[in-house]
């Protein structure tokens, strides 16, 4: 009886050991950094960039994935200042309605104070993978997002990481926060989506395939309206067309529907994964977080599909600002009176002072 369960569990050791060597040799393997150049068409946006577009290969899910990424150097664009090797390093993550080129002001600014500037898609967005089945969560997301990191070589022993999210990629920055507190130097939210939870202010659960057919049929009215009234607070600028039309080209591109797919079941992850229950547990290893809102910003997921009385408890960043940065540790809060949901480009001059203002001040 005791030798028979000893040579199970042998065995047992044995296999799982057999198990864990392949996988780590196969994650070790297949991961690696492609330089492109890559087709105009790349996972079915023909958007063009303003920089190179890179892509990190991974498995993720047992599936070969790609993320696109630009990596700019510190100093771009000053030749009397040549790139050099630099401790400081930015990460941008986007917003659901934004690709990685909507940075591109905040990352020539942070370049040329000598940040080295990473700006990922994500999985499931812009010019990376759109997989027909993927298990979405912001976890997930930050972890494709640190192995990029890693890929890239960048230590956090050596170097400073500051980590800038806006909307969803605020989000998700504090998600990516809380599982690597020792990756990231310093923390900034942008309007994020998550400061307050949804479900439990009374959203009604919507199912992935009704929100399917709503991604699906998004068009430039659509998307225009919905930017116009949260982002812009009812003003509009033609400036601004070029980041809509980034997004109907993904939605009428070769990989439409898969994109809208996926885009379903982002609406889903965030409704599901609050992080607000978690901002005490910011910590940051430089200590500090920087919370950016416009105060007009009526940003809230589900607030279309609820009923009047709950639709009038959400969205109120005049508050959720003030109350979120009452509980992160260490934040600083920098309101944009009268402003929306993107405060980084409808007052790009003031987001920019607030945010190089707030980084070099420690
Ligand atoms: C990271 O930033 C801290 C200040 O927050 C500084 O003391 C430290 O030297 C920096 N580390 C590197 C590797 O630059
Ligand atoms: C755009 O989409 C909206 C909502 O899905 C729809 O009502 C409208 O007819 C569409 N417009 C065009 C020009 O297709
Ligand atoms: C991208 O695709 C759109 C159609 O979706 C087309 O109008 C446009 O010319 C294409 N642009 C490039 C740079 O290929
Ligand atoms: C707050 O941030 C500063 C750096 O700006 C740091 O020196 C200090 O230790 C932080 N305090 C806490 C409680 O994290
Ligand atoms: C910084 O951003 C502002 C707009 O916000 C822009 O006018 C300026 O050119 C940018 N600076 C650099 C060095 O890119
Ligand atoms: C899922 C998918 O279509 N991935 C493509 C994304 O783009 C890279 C680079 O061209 C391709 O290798 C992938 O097949």
């Amino acid at each position: 009886m005791k030798l028979v369960s000893l040579v199970g569990l042998v065995y047992w050791a044995l296999s799982s050991s057999v198990v864990l060597a392949r996988q780590s040799s196969c994650s070790g393997s297949s991961s690696s950094i492609d330089d492109g150049p890559f087709p105009a068409d790349l996972n079915g946006s023909n958007f063009t960039y303003p920089w190179p577009v890179k892509v990190y290969r991974f498995t993720s899910q047992n599936q070969e994935l790609e993320m696109a990424f630009m990596d700019l150097p510190p100093r771009i664009g000053r030749p009397s200042c040549p790139p050099t090797a630099s401790p400081k390093t930015a990460v941008l993550l986007h917003g659901k309605n934004f690709c990685g080129p909507t940075w591109w002001e905040t990352a020539t600014n942070l370049s040329a104070v000598g940040y080295r500037v990473i700006v990922p898609d994500q999985v499931g967005f812009c010019k990376s993978s759109k997989p027909d089945r993927y298990q979405f969560s912001l976890q997930q997301l930050a972890l494709n997002t640190r192995g990029l990191l890693s890929a890239l070589s960048i230590d956090p022993a050596s170097t400073n990481v500051t980590v800038i999210g806006h909307s969803m990629g605020g989000m998700l920055a504090a998600r990516f926060t809380l599982m690597y507190p020792e990756t990231v130097s310093e923390l900034a939210m942008v309007d994020p989506i998550g400061l307050e939870d949804w479900k439990a202010l009374g959203v009604p659960y919507i199912a992935i395939d009704s929100s399917y057919v709503t991604e699906h049929a998004s068009n430039y009215s659509s998307i225009r309206g919905y930017e116009q009234s949260t982002y812009y607070v009812g003003s509009w600028s033609p400036t601004y067309d070029v980041w809509v039309n980034m997004l109907v080209n993904i939605y009428q591109g070769s990989k439409g529907v898969q994109y809208a797919w996926n885009q379903a079941l982002i609406v889903d992850m965030v409704l599901t994964q609050p992080v607000v229950y978690e901002f005490g547990l910011l910590k940051p290893h430089g200590g500090r977080t920087l919370l950016v809102v416009g105060d007009k910003d009526t940003t809230a997921i589900g607030k279309q599909w609820s009923p009047p009385a709950v639709q009038a408890k959400l969205g109120h960043y005049d508050v959720l600002g003030k109350q979120a940065a009452a509980v992160i540790p260490n934040c600083t809060l920098v309101e944009f009176p009268g402003l929306g949901h993107a405060p980084q480009i409808q007052d790009a001059k003031g987001f920019h002072a607030a945010l190089l203002g707030w980084l070099s001040s420690n």
